[in-house]
């Protein structure tokens, strides 16, 4: 199975007064080409689609244009979570209904454990949360941080594995020097078996 795993899109950021619509269509193109290219059976776009929660009328357009191209004209499923500059459930909107073209948005903690099934891999859609969302889903006052959290998140996606597949976690986290470890770990520990994988976005 191949996968084109991208994140942090970011569509309707300005940067010192500039648009940068044109260059992000431009690279929405190119990654188009890739996918193309590279016969990818599906696509990973691992949070922060918008730049920001309440985002502008003509990014909403974009958004939708860019996913719309890629699920319904290419016809390759989408694997898709919300980041922390993305509003959950104003991405959510219409999420109901998009997995009947293979499209599977994932914007609550709850739905991440919901494995979706693509070929013979499991991947795991684990949309950006706070401590607090975990806090509220567990019923765990304990869980004050992510690297807290983490560990009844990923017994739950564990639980869900067929052993028979491949298991692959989409996350998106603030990754800075010290949480380098607490990737590492995440990856190497708390995701067990040689086959997986985890693919990120960040900030
Ligand atoms: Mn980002």
């Amino acid at each position: 199975m191949r996968i084109l795993h991208t994140a942090d899109w970011h569509i309707g950021r300005t940067l010192a007064g500039f648009d940068l619509l044109p260059v992000q269509q431009r690279s929405f193109a190119a990654l188009r080409q890739v996918a193309h290219d590279e016969h990818v059976d599906g696509v990973i776009i691992a949070g922060d689609l918008y730049d920001r929660g309440l985002a502008a009328e003509s990014a909403v357009n974009t958004v939708n244009s860019m996913l719309r191209t890629l699920n319904r004209e290419d016809g390759l499923p989408l694997l898709v979570i919300s980041g922390n500059h993305d509003s959950a459930p104003r991405l959510a909107t219409g999420s109901e209904w998009f997995s009947s073209t293979k499209f599977y948005l994932h914007t609550r903690l709850a739905e991440a454990f919901e494995p979706v099934t693509l070929g013979d891999t499991q991947f795991f859609l684990l949309p950006y949360f706070e401590p607090a969302m975990a806090r509220a889903y567990f019923e765990d006052d304990n869980l004050t941080n992510i690297a807290a959290a983490m560990a009844p998140v990923i017994d739950r996606m564990v639980a869900q594995f067929a052993p028979d597949k491949r298991h692959v976690l989409v996350a998106h986290f603030f990754c800075g020097w010290q949480h380098t470890q607490w990737l590492r770990d995440t990856r190497e520990c708390w995701w067990p078996g040689r086959r997986a994988a985890g693919l990120a976005g960040a900030v």
